[in-house]
């Protein structure tokens, strides 16, 4: 297995987040993918290589040229060490740009698409370090500590003449890649996670949102009850799995968050760290080449367990 890592993501790392009025510390650090690069290498897990440089049209076909331009023109405008809380081009309001985001943020698609090449080329299974996370990217918006959609860059260009599963399991819903497949029937998305009636995003994630167009029936959303644990979670999980069975895509795409993980500083999960491994074993079944996308997981020192164990159970 491959797996692709930049140490650019490091110019990206805001130092503080404001919620609602409250300043407190970054929870989407550097660290987190650090964590992971370094467990895996030392298990001596995979074998890193460096992303490779993409045509700017990979990602223009799922953002507004406005929407780039922004984050480009306003993350360049800034001097090392400033911040800037955008006003607009923004789903939410407490995610910050600094100097080095968007060329961090580019860096990141370029990791994603230096995987989805691999799975073009047959390989069976990569692993794409994607730092800053994607699936709350929305065509127009940055939020979520999210600026490019990595997940959904890379489904797009594997859906060129396939069939593509999206399968999300991040604790967050994916608003940003359901919205850019919602009325497409060559890309199915199904996303398991805590019901946005309570947490992050709050607008989707909802059961009632199928698609729309020839994506309807395209597009499943599983909410979770807060506080969910192993056992709940497996449940669920294996009904993704069969939606996605049935679906029959050429490719699979997991958008790989670890901020289900029980000890989350910001959600609210149960999961354990070897369980990890057992829902490695459930995607293995589906017997597909798959993409992993790195997403949240915010508890940075278990990070790397979690990822190795995950591997596992896909792997073995
Ligand atoms: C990729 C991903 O996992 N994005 C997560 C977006 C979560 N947004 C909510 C974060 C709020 C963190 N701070 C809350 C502190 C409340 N005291
Ligand atoms: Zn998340």
């Amino acid at each position: 297995m491959k797996i692709v890592y930049s140490p650019k993501h490091k110019q990206h790392s805001p130092p503080f987040e404001i919620y609602d009025d409250v300043k407190e510390e970054y929870a989407e650090k550097p660290e987190g993918i650090e964590t992971i690069y370094n467990f895996l290498r030392q298990k001596g897990v995979g074998s890193v290589i460096s992303p490779g440089s993409f045509s700017m049209d990979n990602i223009r076909k799922l953002h507004h040229p406005a929407y780039i331009d922004f984050l480009k023109k306003r993350s360049g405008q800034l001097r090392k060490g400033e911040i800037l809380y955008p006003s607009y081009f923004i789903t939410d309001t407490y995610i910050a740009v600094t100097s080095g985001t968007y060329n961090a943020a580019i860096e990141s698609v370029n990791i994603v698409l230096t995987g989805a090449t691999g799975i073009l080329d047959g390989e069976k299974l990569a692993y794409s370090l994607c730092r800053p996370p994607g699936h709350h990217a929305e065509e127009r918006s940055m939020g979520g500590y999210c600026f490019f959609n990595n997940a959904a860059i890379a489904a797009n260009v594997l859906s060129k003449t396939e069939k593509v599963a999206i399968l999300d399991i991040d604790f967050h819903h994916g608003n940003g890649t359901q919205n850019a497949f919602y009325e497409r029937s060559d890309v199915l998305y199904v996303s398991l996670h805590a019901d946005p009636r309570f947490k992050y995003p709050y607008k989707t994630g909802f059961a009632e949102e199928k698609g729309k167009g020839k994506g309807l029936g395209f597009n499943i959303n599983y909410p979770l009850k807060l506080k969910t644990g192993n056992k709940e979670y497996l449940e669920t999980l294996k009904k993704a799995l069969r939606d996605i069975a049935e679906f029959n895509p050429k490719y699979l795409v997991v958008s790989l968050g670890f901020d289900t993980y029980e000890h989350d500083p910001i959600c609210d999960f149960k999961l354990t760290i070897p369980f990890y491994e057992e829902i490695g074993a459930e995607i293995k079944t589906l017997n597909k080449p798959t993409l992993l996308v790195h997403e949240g997981g915010y508890a940075v020192d278990a990070l790397g367990e979690i990822a190795y164990n995950f591997l596992k159970g896909l792997s073995s």
